[in-house]
């Protein structure tokens, strides 16, 4: 009995004192990407951390170690219409490791998301596309996907991206 005891309060003092969960920041102001560099933050968690251990979700799938580092970042590398989050857990020299964070927010890579049907050209096509959609919400990752900024609404702003890139 006094074994478990004193076990008891060893692990408690190492969830509590050495390694904090850690919390995560997304650099993201919107929740998708044009490039396949997709880049995550965190907030150090207290405690005399070692190293962090990265989890990546791909497409809602199970979370899957994809690598460790000492820093508070991590840069994913991301494929085009695939949906990302991750999960951090920090770990101390002796091995000991942290509770798992919260899930990141959601990074959707979207390589030229003006070209709204993927078809290589900017062109009548994709403004036509968002203009059909046009002051529909989107709160699903569909394709063609009209919302071309991804903030959630078709609108004037993805028409004017479009003619941009057009
Ligand atoms: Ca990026
Ligand atoms: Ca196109
Ligand atoms: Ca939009």
């Amino acid at each position: 009995m006094k074994d478990s005891l004193v076990a008891r309060i060893v692990l408690s003092l190492l969830i509590t004192i050495i390694i904090s969960e850690v919390l995560i920041t997304s650099v993201h102001s919107v929740d998708y990407d044009d490039d396949t560099n997709l880049d995550f933050a965190w907030e150090a968690a207290t405690g005399p951390v070692d190293h962090y251990n990265v989890y990546a979700s791909i497409d809602n799938n199970e979370y899957v170690l994809v690598g460790t580092t000492t820093t508070t970042s991590y840069t994913l590398t991301g494929e085009d219409n695939h949906k990302y989050r991750i999960k951090v857990q920090a770990v101390d020299a002796m091995g000991n490791v942290g509770p798992m964070s919260e899930e990141s927010d959601t990074v959707i890579c979207r390589l030229n998301p003006w070209d709204v049907n993927k078809d290589g050209v900017v062109n009548e096509t994709d403004l036509a596309l968002v203009l059909q959609h046009f002051g529909q919400a989107v709160t699903e990752s569909i394709e063609p996907n009209p919302d071309v900024n991804g903030n959630g609404i078709v609108n004037i702003i993805d028409l004017i991206i479009v003619e941009q890139k057009y």
